[in-house]
């Protein structure tokens, strides 16, 4: 008996203790649930598309840890824009919300993420409270020695955002120029992702955290499970699976039902066998250029060498139809065609590319390469390994996969790594 009013007390006094700051602090929205807490995040801005992509598979992990200790972490999505590859004439590419590109349905179901525009009407509008700058140690590895530590330091690098009249600092934040923080620090950060996690449980008090130049920490577990369920859920966004599969039937003779490339939109249930895959009759090319060529690289082909290789690789494998993706310029273009006239290329007009935009194309050119009955890429490129993954989701045998074009001159021309996925 003395028990049972012992628990009541205790509930009240809860219940009292809990109801009070329900009173005078608009952060929390109920007695009883943990308060939302926002993770905002961006990375160096030089970063194209598929590092970005790389990156959220990081801030998810991150989210998935900080929630573990039933705070509940949302992760809002950087809009995408202003990417040095992105640089279609007279197309506005920036504010571009997340959804044009992946399934915002398929990322819930691996962590709960919302656009920013979201962000900004949940959260009472468009203020950040604190901005952590990711940066590494000034003094690099001390003794040699790695170790994981974050601490807050002073700013290595001159700081992108500027005090405002009213003490907000203003920045690049996705091109949303209404946006402020309250508060910035720089932070060095050496490790994985999850180290931030403490450190931002004792930030709790702020509501909204942005961690910039968020690809200083490193995977939590590089291929691991949870590296892959992430993965799988980038699902691209349904339009443009739907362009890629009508472009394939129409140019390449490639359905998923004769090449046994069955997709389920749900990707907790997509577990394909690998090697099951048949894939299109057509040899995928991914065949980077720009900025891989600039260098010099010598583990980056001429044109003709790559044509050279594909020539080889469509009669070894008795395919006479060649998708190629590039980023290749004008020039080019028109010297690779000279080479290699029966090339099938994906070239939208200028009203689908306005719609599509150079990330929709870029999805598209994967998306027909993962198909491919047989796959090669560019040398360490994150377009062509996103690829790998790709093909990997849909049980290709991996043989057909990690493969990558050679330097006319390079000596040991080794090969992609196989990852193989963790369900
Ligand atoms: N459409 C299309 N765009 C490409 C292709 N290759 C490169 N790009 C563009 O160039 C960018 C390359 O940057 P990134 O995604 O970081 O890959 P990485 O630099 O090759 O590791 C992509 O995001 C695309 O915008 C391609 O085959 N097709
Ligand atoms: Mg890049």
């Amino acid at each position: 008996m003395s028990n049972f009013y012992l628990t009541v007390n205790i509930l009240v006094n809860n219940l009292v203790s809990l109801r009070i700051p329900v009173m005078f602090s608009i952060s929390v929205s109920s007695g009883f649930c943990a308060a939302v807490v926002y993770l905002l995040y961006d990375v160096n801005p030089p970063e194209g598309f598929n590092l970005r992509r790389d990156v959220y598979i990081r801030m998810a992990s991150l989210v998935k840890t900080l929630r573990k200790d039933g705070d509940d972490w949302v992760l809002v999505l950087p809009p995408w824009g202003r990417l040095y590859h992105w640089q279609s004439p007279d197309i506005h590419q920036v504010r571009i919300p997340w959804a044009e590109f992946f399934s915002l349905t398929s990322l819930q179901a691996n962590v709960p993420v919302i656009e920013y525009e979201e962000f900004m009407a949940e959260s009472g509008g468009p203020f950040i409270d604190q901005v952590l700058v990711l940066q590494n140690y000034a003094e690099g590895w001390t003794d040699g020695k790695w170790e994981e530590k974050v601490d807050e330091r002073p700013c290595i690098e001159k700081l992108m955002y500027s005090k405002d009249k009213q003490g907000y600092y203003r920045g690049w934040f996705w091109g949303y120029e209404e946006t402020r923080a309250r508060n910035v620090t720089c932070m060095s950060a050496q490790g994985h992702a999850s180290i931030l996690a403490p450190l931002l449980r004792r930030n709790i008090t702020a509501t909204s955290v942005m961690l910039d130049r968020a690809e200083t920490v490193l995977h939590d577990h590089y291929a691991g499970k949870d590296y892959w369920d992430t993965r799988r859920s980038m699902v691209f966004a349904k339009h443009l699976r739907i362009i890629g599969d009508e472009f394939r039937a129409k140019y390449l003779n490639s359905t998923d039902s004769s090449d046994n490339t069955v997709y389920n939109e749900d990707w907790t249930r997509m577990q394909a066998k690998l090697g099951s895959a048949k894939g299109g009759p057509y040899l995928g090319v991914h065949l980077r250029r720009k900025d891989f060529i600039w260098g010099h690289r010598d583990d980056v082909p001429s044109l003709k060498g790559a044509v050279k290789k594909i020539r080889s690789l469509m009669k070894k494998h008795k395919l006479d139809r060649v998708f190629v993706a590039t980023d290749a310029d004008e020039e080019e273009l028109e010297s690779l065609k000279r080479l290699l006239p029966e090339l099938v290329r994906f070239e939208p007009s200028w009203e689908d590319l306005e719609l599509l935009k150079d990330g929709g194309v870029a999805i598209i050119d994967q998306w027909i390469c993962a198909h491919a009955r047989f796959f090669i890429g560019t040398s360490v490129s994150t377009f062509s390994f996103r690829i790998h993954e790709e093909r990997e989701i849909l049980g290709f045998d991996p043989k057909t996969t990690y493969n990558r074009l050679c330097g006319d001159t390079e000596k040991e021309c080794e090969q992609p790594t196989h990852w193989k996925i963790v369900y």
